[in-house]
């Protein structure tokens, strides 16, 4: 049994589930609070971060780490291609998922006031009352401050929407050939691209750009039916 230490609504936390899902690993997930991640997210990653995942006495963090690990120990089915080109690019669009798309849906679903009133109590659903109000006000200055550093806050909200509007392109322009973004059934990198965008169209400016992207629509519910929960009928994983 996989323990998957999370935040319910984190994207790599969503890509890891999925991973468990499509390979129909069972798991059981702890769900950390807010108020408590300062002091116990680093007694199971100490870098930190979430996902951690703990199976047979090891405990470790970070999606990608993870999900290569599972991919290691249930290898089937696989979502990590053989042909090394094909495994190249699935990396790089994980990478691309993880460290540059990340931070367009926290931009989107954390600073913005209409997204922040509906996605900060999710992300507070295990805290206390009073922890839940204050990081109504803590939570979107603590991601702008994020955003700041990284370079995407420094934008106006304009040229955000400008480089995502390229990024769906970019999205659509890779499903042009296939059903799947790299070679011929789904990888990794759907997954993690998927779990993003998920995200970003969890926001009203996501969901509106997405109606322009059909192809891109389409995907979306291939890598949702391919990745749901077992028993979770037809139900997004992932609230959006
Ligand atoms: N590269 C990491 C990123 C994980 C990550 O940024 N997780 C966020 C939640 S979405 C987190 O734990 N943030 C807490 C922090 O940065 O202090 C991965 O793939 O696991």
């Amino acid at each position: 049994m996989v323990t998957l230490y999370q935040f319910e609504i984190s994207p790599f936390c969503d890509k890891i589930r999925r991973v468990l899902h499509v390979k129909g690993v069972d798991y059981t997930t702890r769900e950390i609070s807010m108020q408590d991640a300062v002091t116990k997210v680093r007694k199971v990653n100490p870098v930190g971060k979430l996902p951690a995942i703990e199976h047979e006495g090891r405990r470790f963090g970070d999606s990608t780490d993870i999900a290569y690990y599972l991919e290691e120990r249930f290898p089937e089915p696989r979502l990590l291609p053989s042909d090394p080109r094909e495994r190249a690019l699935c990396h790089v669009l994980e990478d691309w998922a993880d460290e540059s798309l990340y931070f367009y849906e926290m931009f989107l679903r954390f600073t913005l006031g209409h997204n922040a009133a509906r996605w900060v109590p999710l992300l507070c659903a295990n805290d206390s009352e009073i922890v839940s109000r204050a990081a109504r006000f803590v939570i979107p200055r603590h991601m702008k401050a994020i955003l700041v550093k990284q370079g995407l806050g420094r934008k106006s909200r304009k040229q955000v929407m400008a480089d995502l509007r390229r990024h769906f392109e970019a999205l659509d322009g890779m499903l042009s050939t296939g059903p799947w973004l790299v070679g011929s059934s789904m990888t990794l990198a759907d997954i993690a691209v998927f779990v993003q965008f998920a995200c970003i169209c969890g926001t009203k400016e996501g969901a509106a750009t997405l109606t322009d992207f059909e192809r891109v629509g389409l995907w979306m519910q291939r890598v949702e039916t391919a990745t749901a929960k077992p028993d979770s009928g037809s139900k997004p994983a992932l609230a959006r």
